[in-house]
């Protein structure tokens, strides 16, 4: 056996004691309980994105499936909860798309650097057909694609200096989402990238490990970076949006009617979601300017959207299908 099966099934085992600690299976009632994961706090937007999931799913089938949400990253960091769904250990959960990547080829072309023309024209296409293909891109992966939420744009973040141009980069280590993708853009940037789980960033900063990360404003906000690394360059570079996700064992085992409960309560509960989203980006802003971080607002894109060129050199071939609907309607 391979180090890292090993390690997942210590996964499995540690998830299936804490979900048994927590009391989640075999409630009174006749209600069928599943388990959604997700990494953020309680009063996230995403987190109250699931609830409303939740409330719907638990509506529309009169109650015969209850969903409880594990919220903070109580079952895990992304990845492995990504690798626990696809085992069925865990029923649902919210992921951020970027370290799918490497679990569906497709669904990665939404992280692609400056991918889309704005926030508008990319929740045009998501809400539209090709958001439809790339959800069903996941067949074949034991994980089902369900709904897309909002996670706004990601820009760069340090603890050193204010950050003008990719070039002043230059031998800053900062920390990606733990996808080959999220590597080779900051490459391009010219910065040296450091993979590493979300909830290890706070204290790598802090010590001086990494010198920043790269988020959107409720992560930066919520996650408390920026009291560890306050200079906050607004370069927007990518926008790779949150995904609702099933697992395959789970969707075995729902009846035709159900599946179409499941989606549409998916779909219905992302406008409650992106409200969320709006206020918070903007109660984030606000936040962090008055506390008295440095916001480097962004004037010219030119060096930020050349530096990535090799980026799209290296995946514009395996994601040109996604890319050319993408371009043939600006
Ligand atoms: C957030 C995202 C999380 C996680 C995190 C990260 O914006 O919502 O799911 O991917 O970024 O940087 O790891």
């Amino acid at each position: 056996m391979n180090k890292k099966f090993i390690s997942l099934l210590l996964s499995v085992f540690i998830a299936t004691i804490m979900l048994a600690a927590c009391g989640a299976s075999g409630s009174s009632d006749k209600a069928i309980v599943l388990r959604l994961a997700d990494n953020h706090p309680e009063d996230y937007p995403t987190v109250i994105g699931d609830k409303k999931f939740a409330e719907l799913v638990e509506e529309k089938t009169e109650g015969r499936y209850k969903i409880d949400v594990y919220a903070g990253g109580q079952l895990g960091s992304e990845k492995s909860i990504v690798e626990l769904l696809q085992l069925g250990a865990i029923d649902l959960t919210r992921v951020n798309t970027m370290p799918l990547t490497e679990f569906s080829k497709d669904v990665g072309v939404l992280s692609l650097p400056y991918l889309f023309e704005d926030e508008d024209s990319k929740w045009e296409h998501l809400n539209g057909e090709l958001g439809r293909e790339l959800l069903d891109t996941f067949e074949g992966t034991n994980l089902i694609g369900l709904a897309f939420y909002d996670s706004g744009e990601r820009s760069i973040y340090n603890s050193k200096k204010p950050i003008e141009t990719p070039a002043d980069l230059k031998g800053l280590k900062i920390r990606v989402q733990p996808s080959e993708l999220a590597i080779d853009v900051f490459k391009s940037f010219g910065a040296s990238a450091t993979p590493m789980a979300y909830s290890e960033v706070y204290s790598a900063i802090q010590t001086g490990v990494i010198d920043g990360g790269e988020n959107n404003w409720p992560s930066y906000y919520t996650s408390n970076h920026y009291e560890v690394a306050g200079y906050f360059t607004e370069n927007n570079y990518s926008g790779p949006p949150e995904i609702l996700l099933g697992s395959q064992k789970l969707w075995d085992r729902l009846s035709e009617e159900d599946r179409e409960i499941f989606r549409e309560a998916a779909l219905e509960s992302v406008a409650v979601q992106r409200e969320a989203w709006a206020e918070l980006t903007e109660k984030s802003r606000e936040a962090v300017i008055e506390r008295g971080n440095e916001v480097i607002e962004i004037k010219d894109f030119t060096p930020w959207r050349e530096a990535v060129e090799p980026v799209y050199e290296k995946y514009g071939g395996p994601y040109k299908k996604w890319i050319d609907k993408i371009q043939s309607s600006k």
